[in-house]
C-alpha cells in the first residue's frame, strides 16, 4: 500500500484513469486489477467514455499546437526530468510492474531501467532530428530535408511490459514535437496511471499543458476509437498479430501511419561450437524469463545433433531446478503467467504439441497449494518436436520451450525462418563462418539476430521490431524516431532564374 500512495493510486478505487482532471460518466464501467501473484483485487479504475476520450483528443490537438514550436531541446529538457522523476521512483514502480503484471521484482525494476534509458536516449536525440542535405541539379538553388513532428501519436501497449514500451514510444514521440495518448493494457491498469501520475507533476512544474500526455483505459472498443480517428496520424501498437493486423487494415484504410510490434517466435541455434554454459543461461532466461510472456521469449532451441543430446540432458537437469513463486521473492526464478485465460491457452498448446506427436521432456501443469492461490503459476514445460508442427509456429504467451534437432546449418537457418514471426533469433557459435552466414542475407530473416546471447533482453540503444507477421515496425533506438516524424523536402532558389528540373524548356 505504500507503493500504491507513492504513485498517487488509491487502494481501493484509483479513480480516473485518463490523465486529465477527474471526468466520468455517472455510471462509466469499472475495470478490476487483479494481481496474478496472490489473487488480490488491487484496485478498480474507470474505463475511459466515448465523451472523455473527445475531451483528451481535443486537449491533445490543442498541446500539439505549443508544443510543435517549442525547440525540440527544451521538449528534450521535459523527457530529461522525467528521467529524474522515474529514478527516484524506480523502486516503488518496479515494485508495482513485478506485482501487478507477475514478473519478478529484478525483471520489474529492469523494465523502469529501460524507460530511465530511453529518456536518456531522447534528451541527446532532442538536439539531433537530422535531416540530409543534398546537392541540386540547379544553379543557385539549395536542396534539404527537415523533419516535423506528426500530431497526436496513440500508443497501445499490452501487460507485458505495461512501464517500458510506453515509454519507448511516449519519450521519443516528445521530444519529436508530437503529443501522446496511450491506451494501456486493461490487464495492468495501475501501471499506467502511475506512469501518467509521475508525469503529470513534472509537466505541472513546467506549467506545461496537460494534453501533452494522456491515458486512455478500456478495452479494444477503446482501442477502435483510436486506430478509426483521423485526428490520430500515427498509431503504434504493440500486441498479438491478431490485434495488429486489425490495426494495421483500419490505420490504412484512413491512410494513417501505424507502427507495429507484434508477435514472436524465437529460437537459437546450437551449434557443435556453442560454449554450452552460455547456451543455457541464455536459453533458460529466455525461455522462463517473464514466464515466457515477453514477445522476445525463446521458444524454440535449434540443436545440431551432436550436442543435442548433452543440451538435452542439461535442460532436463536444470529446469527441475527453477523456483517457481512469488516474483517479489527474489529467490524464486519464475513468477505466474498473467490471468487464468493465459493459463488455460498454455494448458492447450501442451495438449496440441503432445496431439502432434511432440515428446514432453520437463512436464508442465498447473501449480496448487500454498503461495499459488492465484492459480496462474505453471511450471516450465520443456517439449522434443521432430518437426515444426502447427502449435511449434503458433507464438504461446507462456513458459514452453520445444527443442528441435539439425544436422546442416543451412537447414538449422531454414527452419528458424520458417514461421511467420520474424522478431528476434540468436546462434551459439565461436565459429566465425557460422556466426557471418546466420547475420547475411542468406541468415536469419529477423528483426533481431545475435550471437552467443539469447534472444530476449535487447538494449533500447537500437532499433526494436522485427518481420512479417511481427508487424515490420522499429521502436526506441537507432533511427527509429523517424516513424514519429514527418519528412519534409525542401527545395530553394536563391537565383533571378527559374531554371526547371530535367532539363525542361518552357519559355514564358
Ligand atoms: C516485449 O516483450 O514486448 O528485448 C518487449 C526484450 C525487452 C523488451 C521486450 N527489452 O526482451
Amino acid at each position: 500500500s505504500q507503493v500504491l500512495k507513492e504513485l498517487g493510486l488509491a487502494e481501493v478505487n484509483a479513480g480516473s484513469s485518463t490523465g486529465l482532471e477527474d471526468f466520468h460518466e455517472a455510471n462509466a464501467p469499472l475495470i478490476s486489477s487483479y494481481s496474478p501473484v496472490d489473487g488480490a483485487l488491487i484496485a478498480k479504475v474507470y474505463a475511459t467514455s466515448q465523451a472523455e476520450y473527445e475531451r483528451i483528443v481535443s486537449a491533445g490537438q490543442a498541446a500539439f499546437k505549443s508544443w510543435r514550436t517549442t525547440p525540440a531541446p527544451q521538449r528534450g529538457e521535459i523527457v530529461r526530468q522525467y528521467g529524474e522523476a522515474l529514478r527516484r521512483h524506480k523502486d516503488a514502480l518496479g515494485r508495482l510492474v513485478s506485482y501487478e503484471m507477475g514478473k519478478s521484482l529484478q525483471e520489474g525494476w529492469g523494465e523502469v531501467q529501460e524507460m530511465i534509458d530511453i529518456c536518456d536516449f531522447a534528451v541527446g536525440l532532442s538536439r539531433q532530428l537530422y535531416g540530409l542535405s543534398m546537392k541540386s541539379e540547379r544553379p543557385n538553388h539549395r536542396m534539404y530535408e527537415q523533419w516535423h513532428p506528426l500530431g497526436i501519436v496513440g500508443i497501445i501497449s499490452a501487460f507485458n511490459f505495461p512501464v517500458a514500451v510506453w515509454s519507448w514510444n511516449a519519450m521519443i514521440a516528445l521530444v519529436c514535437g508530437d503529443v501522446c495518448i496511450w491506451k494501456g493494457s486493461e490487464k495492468a491498469p495501475l501501471c499506467a496511471i502511475a506512469c501518467q501520475n509521475i508525469l503529470k507533476e513534472v509537466l505541472q512544474e513546467n506549467k506545461l499543458p496537460e494534453g501533452l500526455s494522456a491515458i486512455v483505459t478500456g478495452d479494444y472498443h477503446v482501442g477502435e476509437w483510436m486506430t478509426n480517428d483521423e485526428r490520430i496520424p500515427l498509431i503504434s501498437a504493440t500486441g498479438s498479430s491478431r490485434m495488429g493486423r486489425i490495426v494495421g487494415q483500419t490505420v490504412a484504410g484512413r491512410f494513417g501511419k501505424t507502427l507495429l510490434e507484434l508477435g514472436g517466435n524465437n529460437a537459437i541455434i546450437v551449434t557443435p561450437q556453442a560454449d554450452l554454459k552460455v547456451t543455457l543461461t541464455a536459453t533458460i532466461f529466455g525461455a522462463v524469463g517473464t514466464c515466457g510472456q515477453r514477445c522476445t521469449s525463446t521458444r524454440r532451441l535449434i540443436v545440431h545433433d551432436s550436442v543435442y543430446d548433452k543440451v538435452k540432458e542439461l535442460l532436463v537437469n536444470a529446469y527441475p531446478q527453477l523456483r517457481i513463486g512469488n516474483p517479489l521473492d527474489q529467490n524464486n526464478h519464475v513468477g505466474p503467467l498473467i490471468d487464468q485465460d493465459s493459463v488455460n491457452t498454455y494448458l492447450a498448446a501442451i495438449e496440441a504439441a503432445k496431439a502432434a506427436g511432440g515428446n514432453v521432456l520437463v512436464e508442465g501443469g498447473v501449480l496448487e497449494g500454498e503461495g499459488y492461490e492465484s492459480g496462474c503459476y505453471v511450471k516450465p514445460c520443456l517439449i522434443e518436436v521432430s518437426e515444426q508442427f502447427d502449435i511449434v509456429k503458433t507464438e504461446t504467451f507462456a513458459p514452453i520451450l520445444y527443442l528441435l534437432k539439425y544436422s546442416d546449418l543451412e537447414e538449422a537457418i531454414a527452419m528458424q525462418n520458417d514461421v511467420p514471426q520474424g522478431l528476434s533469433s540468436a546462434i551459439m557459435t565461436d565459429s566465425i563462418r557460422e556466426a557471418e552466414l546466420f547475420l547475411s542475407a542468406q541468415g536469419s530473416d529477423c528483426g533481431i539476430a545475435n550471437v552467443n546471447i539469447g534472444t530476449s533482453g535487447a538494449e533500447i540503444g537500437g532499433a526494436f521490431g522485427g518481420e512479417k507477421e511481427t508487424g515490420g515496425g522499429r521502436e526506441s533506438g537507432s533511427d527509429a524516431w523517424k516513424a514519429y516524424m514527418r519528412r519534409q523536402t525542401n527545395t530553394i532558389n536563391y537565383g533571378a532564374d527559374v531554371p526547371l528540373a530535367q532539363g525542361i524548356k518552357f519559355d514564358f
